[in-house]
């Protein structure tokens, strides 16, 4: 970490400013020899007279010393180490906002010993100089890609190092216990208090419940990230793109009174209460001899394999049909929500039947058209990602695949743990499975972790990061 690293930090593009960063010892050195207070005059004058004060803004050019071009018009502010982003010494230089004036200013830094920063390297100085965990590092690109207000909460939450505590008091938690079994096992004659499998399997208890309620924010984690797949299905004519039409809130899909209207899969993002969806209208299931909508057909039950969540839509008006019964047998119940449409036409089909025949499964009466229903199945939706619980600002999420890897794991071993601790197992072979549950935590905020995934997760930030 010895080099000076220097890269683009505004993203590719005309703008009205473009920012460049410097980090490490030569920052200032650089500046020096390339920047032109306005206070000096006109190049060429004698650059080493003049001495940046940390933190402050200075105006003036960037000039090649070389052939004395004045490249742009710039503010430069100097940062002195260690209270930086890095923790080194770190130069910005707002220059205007032109792919030309960056690129050549960038060359001149390059030309005066600086080297160009990888993807995420400014943030993993950061990491290896202490300043941030690993997890508070992810957290920063998170941030950055983040596309809701929720996303967007649970990175800067992350950032600020929660998740970061949560991980720390459970490994405190082990570490305690790891202590009093090492003890026990190394001087077993020693006046020590004697630790029970009792005790041990209560306080391993413990620290799993930890662990497990940590992991179990990942599946809100991951559809706060990603966005939550929700399939409409339900056979011709019982209102699909209409639905489509009603939550997008436009006219997206052709509705028609004609059953077979929609042939191919639509998709469509939106935010309901501020969760991504990927919303997909489907051709509605049927028997058809008609090829194009065969094919669309076999699309739509493709699409409901993989969907997290099924909004199927029934016909309120009449009763079940061959094609509803055909659909109904092939999905999932805990994660369909039923829609009991055209109640405006009548009401034939009760809640109770369709309850008896898909009991995990939230029902909703509609009326898609007037509008009826459709708070009422945005409210379930919410629910479904929340899974019962009331959305918390500022509680921890877990967002990254990486971390949730981890927790099951270390949840595993702690399983392993216990486990042994009921049959009675040599303390020696526990402590095993208790230290791996340790190092797995550690990885985490990257305390136990090798430079191999410290490589993997920076590769995935962008320059100038
Ligand atoms: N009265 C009444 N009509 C509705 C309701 N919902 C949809 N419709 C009408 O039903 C017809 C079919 O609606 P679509 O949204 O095209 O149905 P679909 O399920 O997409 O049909 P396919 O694409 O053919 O599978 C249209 O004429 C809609 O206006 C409702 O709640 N009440
Ligand atoms: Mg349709």
């Amino acid at each position: 970490m010895d080099d000076t690293i220097a890269a683009v930090a505004t993203a590719p593009g005309e703008g009205g400013i473009g920012i460049i960063r410097i980090s490490g010892e030569k920052a200032a050195d650089i500046l020096g020899c390339i920047f032109v207070h306005r206070e000096q005059g006109t190049p060429p004058m004698d650059r080493q007279a003049f001495e940046f004060k940390s933190r402050c803004l200075y105006y003036g050019n960037i000039v090649d010393a070389a052939t004395s071009e004045v490249i742009d018009e710039v503010l430069a502010v100097y940062m002195k180490a260690p209270a930086t982003y890095t923790k080194e010494d770190v130069v910005e230089i707002n220059c205007h906002g032109s792919m030309i004036s960056l690129r050549k200013t960038l060359e001149l830094i390059l030309r005066h010993g600086a080297r160009l920063a990888d993807r995420g390297e400014f943030t993993k100085r950061a990491f290896l100089n202490g300043r941030i965990d690993l997890s508070q590092a992810e957290a920063v690109m998170d941030m950055i890609s983040a596309r809701t207000d929720t996303g967007f909460e649970a990175a800067v939450t992350q950032m600020e190092g929660k998740l970061s505590q949560s991980i720390k008091s459970i490994r405190d938690e082990i570490l305690q216990l790891l202590a009093h079994v090492i003890v026990n096992l190394d001087y077993p004659d020693a006046d020590i208090e004697e630790i029970t499998y009792a005790q041990l399997e209560k306080a391993l208890a413990e620290i799993r419940l930890g662990i497990a309620r940590l992991a179990e924010t990942a599946a809100t984690g991951k559809i706060i990230r990603e966005g939550l797949n929700t399939v409409i299905i339900g056979k011709p004519n019982v209102g699909k793109s209409s639905l489509m039409n009603a939550l997008v809130r436009e006219s997206r899909a052709i509705v028609t009174e004609i059953p077979g209207t929609t042939r191919d899969t639509i998709e469509e993002i939106i935010n309901i209460n501020d969760i991504p969806i990927k919303l997909i209208d489907t051709a509605g299931i049927r028997q058809t001899e008609d090829l194009i909508e065969r094919i669309g057909i076999e699309k739509s039950k493709q699409s409901f394999n993989k969907a997290d969540l099924v909004i199927l839509i029934l016909n309120a008006a009449e009763d079940l049909t061959e094609e509803d019964i055909h659909i109904i047998g092939h999905i999932k119940a805990a994660k369909t929500i039923v829609l009991l449409n055209k109640t405006d036409l009548g009401q034939f089909l009760s809640e109770e039947h369709v309850k008896g025949l898909l009991p995990d499964a939230s029902v909703i009466q509609t009326a898609i058209p007037e509008g009826k229903g459709i708070e009422a199945l945005e409210k379930e939706i919410s629910e479904f990602v929340y899974g019962g619980r009331v959305k918390q600002r500022q509680s921890v999420m877990i967002t990254n695949v990486r971390h949730k890897e981890l927790l099951e794991q270390a949840r595993s071993s702690i399983d392993d743990a216990l486990a042994m601790c009921r049959s009675g197992e040599a303390l020696d072979f526990i402590e095993v499975d208790i230290k791996r549950a340790w190092e797995l935590l550690g990885e985490i905020v990257g305390d136990t972790v090798s430079e191999d995934i410290i490589d993997e997760v920076f590769s995935r930030f962008c320059l100038g990061k």
